[in-house]
């Protein structure tokens, strides 16, 4: 069980490049207004918030192939590696704010060049593992897991503004849960490669208990190691998170959603956790933006050891009538 005193820091990436869709940006500004840092210090953790990433959109950056704004995101990545490699390496438990999925890539590689035997556990509507070849979109932030597995690169081109990274994952040290909406190319991937992962039929068949005893198992039975995960706020229902770009129907529910995150608290070896694609410019209304936010937070103090059981603050006894 992770200590009290451990900090956790917090880093936003305001970022949309990855997608079409404008307003993902501001993902982490209504995160943090939703009361992260409140919740996280009420949890009794240091909280080091590093602010928001700077980054640059490149004016000129020409599809490559039929990826969109390859440089941009090739930087992007870049400065996010960086950036979580150091928070790692400084002894924090990090959680990034998106921003797009592309984000992952860096958020991933530099995790692992402080730790390169973590696991990744994926939880999303969509399995984001398109080659550049196989993507129907041209949407880096539905490739990011292609970029990081060892397994692929012979079917990776050389993107422009990726040549600072190599794969580092093997396709074994990744579970998804919540997958309901794959593309043929993602399909024959996850198939080929044999990765182990849970649609939502097979929640519905298992139930979130066994699909989170299965993917803990898979990742740490043959020995203890540190756990990314990489949480879109679209593997929830629509319903309980609208402000998002690609809202996938029949989602999590909230409590599948906190299970997962308990069950990972609970291992005590979550390392760092990103939560992505909050974008407030596709709520219907002020409260379904709100809602979203405030899932997000709750997402997260959860992955940190909000429980639903309490118990949580120090107190040594009942207190006593005086
Ligand atoms: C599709 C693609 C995606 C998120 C959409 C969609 C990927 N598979 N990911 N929304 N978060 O374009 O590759
Ligand atoms: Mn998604
Ligand atoms: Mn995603
Ligand atoms: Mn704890």
């Amino acid at each position: 069980q992770q200590s009290r005193a451990h900090s956790v820091a917090v880093l936003g990436a305001p970022f949309s490049r990855g997608q079409k869709r404008g307003g993902v940006e501001h993902g982490p500004k209504v995160i943090r207004d939703a009361g992260l840092i409140e919740r996280l210090s009420g949890l009794d953790y240091s909280v080091h918030d590093f602010g928001d990433l700077n980054f640059h959109y490149l004016e000129k950056d020409e599809p490559y192939m039929d990826v969109k704004f390859p440089r941009t995101v090739g930087a992007a990545n870049k400065m996010m590696c960086g950036a979580v490699s150091r928070a790692v390496g400084a002894g924090h438990t990090l959680v990034m704010l998106g921003g797009d999925h592309s984000l992952a890539i860096g958020s991933v590689a530099g995790h692992a060049q402080q730790c390169p035997d973590l696991c990744l556990i994926w939880v999303d509507a969509h399995a984001d593992i398109n080659t550049p070849m196989s993507s129907p979109s041209g949407n880096l932030h539905g490739q990011p897991v292609a970029f990081m597995l060892k397994e692929l690169q012979e079917k990776m081109p050389a993107i422009p503004g990726f040549s600072w990274m190599k794969p580092f994952l093997s396709s074994r040290d990744l579970v998804y849960i919540g997958l309901r909406d794959v593309d043929p190319g993602e399909h024959h991937i996850l198939k080929d490669l044999g990765i182990q992962y849970f649609t939502m039929r097979d929640i519905d068949r298992l139930g979130i208990q066994r699909v989170m005893e299965v993917t803990l198992d898979h990742l740490l039975s043959r020995k203890q190691r540190p756990i990314h995960l990489s949480f879109d706020v679209d593997a929830f229902d629509p319903s309980l998170a609208p402000a998002t770009g690609t809202p996938v129907n029949g989602g999590l529910t909230y409590r599948e959603g906190i299970y997962i995150t308990e069950e990972i608290h609970n291992t005590g070896l979550l390392s760092v956790m990103d939560l992505v694609e909050v974008n407030p410019m596709l709520g219907a209304s002020p409260e379904a933006v709100e809602a979203t936010a405030s899932l997000a937070v709750d997402v997260i103090a959860s992955c940190l050891g909000q429980t639903r059981e309490g118990a949580r603050v120090s107190i040594d006894e009942i207190p006593s009538v005086k």
